[in-house]
């Protein structure tokens, strides 16, 4: 059998050479995606065509090999399956209906009624688990409790989160509602991804940053927990990897706080003390600035050098610390790729 070397950063070994993949591999910042994207005409009917979502998806592994592929879907796939309305406004992100009060609420859907919407996305996995090299980790996602909730409550991205923490404070019934929804959905949609052959899953937090103290136990960690435990409980041995974005302090805790194998750094992150404070308690991921992506040049292999030697005492996969932007050089990607692996 192949090597996978994620497989092993996840069981807790350490690596002379540091498995890599980067989040929005995928990406607009590659012609071969610009093209199949037009092919498909809008980015939705990418996400539910499962040959062209599989090929873009496989895109990023053949130019660069990386050790992880990541399913190419959308973590407002779920808030659609839950019968929010969604659509994507060119050059400006995603929109959804939005969730004011107890009567949107009461008109979505049960957690169970999601595979209605999201079957194409389980025969994505399936072609990938067949057409992916021996050595490539199959790795899928979906978003956490709170980030879908900001999201679902919007109607949009917002850089504050505002809407969702108006809703927590004045409606908490609704609120708490929704995430106990979207808790359910998120275990059941994973769990339909690892039945279809994704070996790995990761939970993207991207705004857990916003909340603070008891409310990030509450909406952060505790979600975080009850999705890993029922996970591991129907899939015993599946490895879980959490991004609490911009988590500060919280990172020290969180994989003894939730039972997850990985905890995902964003570059607000030190490497340094993230190898003395959370590296000592499991596997970590990332931890490079998107922006090194776009600029390139020695900054990013010093920086890139630093990050490999920062977590070479212990299990780590490399990746950003966030998503590669549209406007990074795909030659850059080569540039770090030889740096971590010489
Ligand atoms: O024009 C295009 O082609 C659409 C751009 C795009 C892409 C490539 C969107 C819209 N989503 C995706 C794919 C995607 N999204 C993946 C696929 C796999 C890969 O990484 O290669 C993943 C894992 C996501 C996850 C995702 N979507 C997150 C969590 C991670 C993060 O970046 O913080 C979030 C917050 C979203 C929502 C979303 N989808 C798309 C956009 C532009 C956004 C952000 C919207 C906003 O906050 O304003």
């Amino acid at each position: 059998m192949a090597e996978k070397t994620i497989l092993k950063a996840l069981a807790g070994e350490t690596q002379a050479v540091p498995p890599v993949w980067l989040m929005r591999q995928a990406g607009r910042y590659l012609p071969e995606y610009k093209a199949t994207r037009a092919k498909a005409g809008d980015f939705l009917t990418l996400c539910y065509t499962p040959e062209l979502a599989a090929e873009v998806t496989l895109q990023p592994i053949r130019r660069y090999g990386f050790d992880g592929a990541i399913l190419f879907a959308d973590i407002l796939l779920v808030p659609q399956a839950l019968g929010a309305d969604l659509w994507f406004v060119t050059g400006e992100g995603p929109r959804l209906s939005t969730i004011d009060g107890p009567a949107d609420f009461d008109a979505l859907k049960p957690a169970g009624a999601i595979h209605e919407t999201l079957s194409p996305v389980y025969e994505t996995v399936r072609i990938l688990s067949k057409e992916l090299p021996g050595e490539t980790t199959l790795i899928g996602f979906a978003g956490a409790p709170w980030t879908v909730a900001t999201y679902m409550i919007a109607g949009r991205g917002t850089p504050d989160q505002g809407p969702a923490h108006a809703l927590r404070q004045e409606n908490p019934a609704v609120f708490d509602a929704l995430m106990e929804r979207i808790t359910e959905a998120t275990i059941l949609y994973l769990s339909a991804q690892v039945e279809a052959g994704a070996e790995v899953v990761k939970v993207f937090d991207s705004w857990a940053g916003s909340l603070k103290g008891e409310a990030f136990r509450r909406y952060a960690l505790e979600p975080a927990r009850r999705i890993v435990a029922a996970l591991k409980e129907r899939h015993p041995g599946l490895p879980v990897i959490v991004f609490p974005r911009e988590a500060g302090e919280f990172y020290e805790g969180f994989h003894a706080a939730t039972g997850a194998d990985c905890v995902a750094l964003d570059n607000s992150v030190d490497a340094d003390w993230a190898a003395a404070h959370v590296q000592t308690k499991g596997c970590v991921q990332g931890n490079l600035d998107p922006k090194l992506m776009v600029t390139g040049g020695e900054a990013l292999v010093a920086e890139t050098k630093r990050i490999v030697r920062a977590f070479s005492g212990g299990p780590h996969i490399f990746n950003l610390g966030h998503g590669i932007t549209p406007d990074a050089n795909p030659e850059n990607v080569h540039r770090m790729l030889e740096a971590i692996r010489g």
